[in-house]
């Protein structure tokens, strides 16, 4: 079973025609070459999947799975899609060519990647003398020095695919290096990059990919991300094998129910329902290789991360060009969503003429709108080398007095619910983080914000709950929270809907609350067509003085707003719904028998109102008409 086998993947990389088929079949017994083309033309076009099965130095079973990758400059883009989901390369050079352009833009692409494992083979090593094996064994040496496969970590073999010489020692280069790496991301939800999809007889659609993070089971229901397609696992597959489940780091077919295979392609990724989503803008931190160009705002670049790819637009921080050779964080615009997460990691292509620019990782897959140039650097910089703890304080104080539910902290970091409560509560218990009654986030300063935005408004009085709840603009969860906070602490009171600061004069006489109350909920139901203040007093039985200092308090306290010279008062609930009504025709313009007709209103209230919406800057008058903003 999968579930306990230990399973890793490794890539190959290399020059075309160094010998990456070959070799895989001579470890593994498989021909990944499949296609017609590819048998053809004697070259690897598409990915090719095999897999050996070994022992761990414990006697524990041990699987490695090979992506093997084409070699040919022109399938660049199959190469980086295969690469994109592996843990470890075998960087596979010709002993009778030696180092060659693609070996070199392979290795680029893994050290891009972050890919930190491997090792190198010289192959074909029958087809040459002695002294040119030795010869080629120090040029690749030197080629990799002060790379991740320079010989002080990683080893170099001669072999023979066609003798078998070397082979064994190869086997077990593979097994150590399979043993030293570690099972991908527990922390995080499951993430499937697809890199096939076809159908299978009998069967319907089968996707196959890497298991990136998380662990899948028969059964379960996940969504396919751009898209958030719901579709169900019917049977899993690992190499042929049937299993009930199984772990990241390995290769798994999927067939799926729920889906035609014409909805699926390679590039799009099945996530767990309802976490994460595929996304078009990103903050990353690009490094261009030395060998590149300058990297100018608004260029255009193929951005290319596990199996995906899609044209982007750069937009950079400040003016300069990213230089050669630098590293610079830079916003890129997806022409096509992907599903990222911080943390991972991309290669840039140019366009033209085709070439690897450069790479880097991503830190933020949700950058706020609106935010400053200068506030989103240095929050950036802030979150570049916080430890996972640090940055989800960041993630969560970057949503002030908004707060951050876990839920969203789940899309926006890729992280498990477990891991977020885990990793969070050092910091709840410090009490640098609260959490909220339902689980939302917020940190002290934007809790100490929340209070003085409400103690701030609060009037000895009192003032209508939820009048003072419209002003601070805080959302009901925080809202309600704070108030239980401050009310547990005695800093308000709450009498009713009223909420008063507690060094409140002696309670104001109950009969004036109450008429009070009955004014607002006469206005209250009559919206905006709002009745005249005589007629309210008289239903009231009210004088003129009385219902004069009523009226005063009641727009003290916002509950009635007035509009115009000729004494028209409306509930701020009518106006509220009104604002919301209005704002939904954003762009349009209306005029004032539009707004009649929309409203019901005769004309006496659509001025005043109208009035009201341009002073709110709602809408902008412009001769007759008027724009929705
Ligand atoms: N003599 C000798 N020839 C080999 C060896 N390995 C591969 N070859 C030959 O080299 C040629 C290319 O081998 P492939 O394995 O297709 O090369 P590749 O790197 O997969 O090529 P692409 O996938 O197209 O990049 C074939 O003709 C192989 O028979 C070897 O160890 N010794
Ligand atoms: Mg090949």
């Amino acid at each position: 079973m999968t579930g306990s086998v230990k399973s890793v993947v490794i890539g190959t990389a290399g020059h075309i025609d160094h010998g990456k088929t070959t070799l895989v079949r001579a470890l593994t017994g498989v021909d990944t070459d499949r296609l017609p083309e590819e048998k053809r033309r004697g070259i690897t076009i598409d990915l090719g999947f095999a897999s050996m099965d070994a022992l761990a130095p414990d006697q524990n079973p041990l699987r490695i799975s090979f992506v093997d990758v084409p070699g040919h400059k022109l399938f660049i883009r199959n190469m980086l899609a295969g690469a994109g989901c592996t843990d470890a390369v075998l960087l596979v050079i010709s002993a009778e060519e030696g180092v060659k352009p693609q070996t070199e833009e392979h290795l680029a692409i893994c050290s891009l990647l972050g890919i930190h494992r491997g090792l190198t083979v010289i192959t074909k090593a029958d087809a040459v003398s002695p002294s040119r094996l030795e010869e080629v064994y120090s040029a690749v040496r030197t080629f990799l020095s002060g790379t991740f496969l320079d010989v002080d970590h990683a080893r170099i073999l001669p072999v023979s695919a066609r003798t078998g010489q070397g082979l064994d020692e190869l086997r077990g280069e593979l097994i150590s290096l399979a043993m030293k790496t570690v099972a991908n991301n527990p922390d995080h939800l499951p993430r499937l990059p697809l890199d096939r999809a076809f159908v299978m007889k009998g069967f319907g659609t089968v996707v196959t990919g890497t298991l990136f993070s998380g662990e899948l089971h028969v059964g379960e229901t996940l969504a396919l991300e751009p898209g958030n397609r719901v579709v169900r696992i019917r049977g899993m597959q690992t190499h042929g094998r049937t299993e009930e489940h199984v772990r990241s780091g390995s290769r798994v077919a999927l067939n799926l129910a729920g889906i035609d295979v014409s909805e699926v392609n390679r590039g799009q990724t099945l996530v767990a329902p309802e976490t994460l989503a595929a996304v078009t803008t990103i903050d990353v931190e690009a490094s261009l290789l030395p060998a590149s160009s300058n990297l100018r705002h608004r260029s255009r670049v193929h951005f290319h991360a596990f199996t995906s790819d899609t044209l982007a637009t750069v937009s950079l921080y400040g003016y300069n060009a990213v230089e050669p050779g630098t590293d610079r964080f830079i916003r890129l615009r997806l022409d096509k969503p992907v599903a990222l997460i911080p943390g991972d990691r991309f290669v840039l292509r140019q366009c033209s003429p085709a070439a690897t620019i450069g790479g880097g990782f991503v830190l933020d897959a949700y950058p706020l709108a609106n935010l400053r140039k200068a506030r989103c650097l240095s929050w950036l910089e802030a979150l570049k080398d916080a430890s996972i703890e640090e940055q989800l304080f960041l993630r969560v104080g970057r949503r002030g007095t908004t707060g951050f539910t876990v839920r969203e902290l789940m899309a926006e970091t890729g992280m498990t619910r477990e891991a977020i409560y885990r990793t969070t509560e050092p910091l709840v218990s410090s009490k640098r983080l609260l959490r909220v009654t339902d689980g939302t986030l917020l940190t002290s300063e934007a809790f100490a914000a929340a209070i003085e935005s409400i103690v701030s408004r609060l009037k000895s009085a009192g003032i209508n709950r939820s009048a003072l709840k419209g002003q601070t603009a805080l959302n009901t969860e925080i809202f309600d929270f704070v108030i239980e906070y401050l009310t547990c602490e005695k800093r308000l009171r709450l009498q009713g809907e009223r909420v008063a600061s507690p060094g409140a004069e002696p309670e104001i006489a109950d009969e004036d609350l109450k008429l009070r109350t009955a004014i607002a909920s006469i206005y209250e139901v009559a919206g905006l067509a709002a009745p005249a203040t005589s007629e309210v007093a008289v239903s009231l039985g009210l004088g003129d003085a009385d219902m004069r200092r009523l009226m005063t308090l009641l727009l003290r306290d916002k509950i009635l707003v007035k509009m115009g010279l000729n004494a028209l008062y409306i509930h701020h609930s009518a106006l509220e719904q009104l604002r919301t009504r209005i704002s939904e025709l954003h762009g349009h313009t209306i005029d004032v028998a539009r707004f009649k007709q929309i409203t019901g209103l005769s004309r006496k209230y659509a001025i005043p109102l109208l009035e009201y919406l341009d002073r709110e800057r709602i809408t902008r008058k412009d001769k007759d008409q008027r724009l929705v903003l």
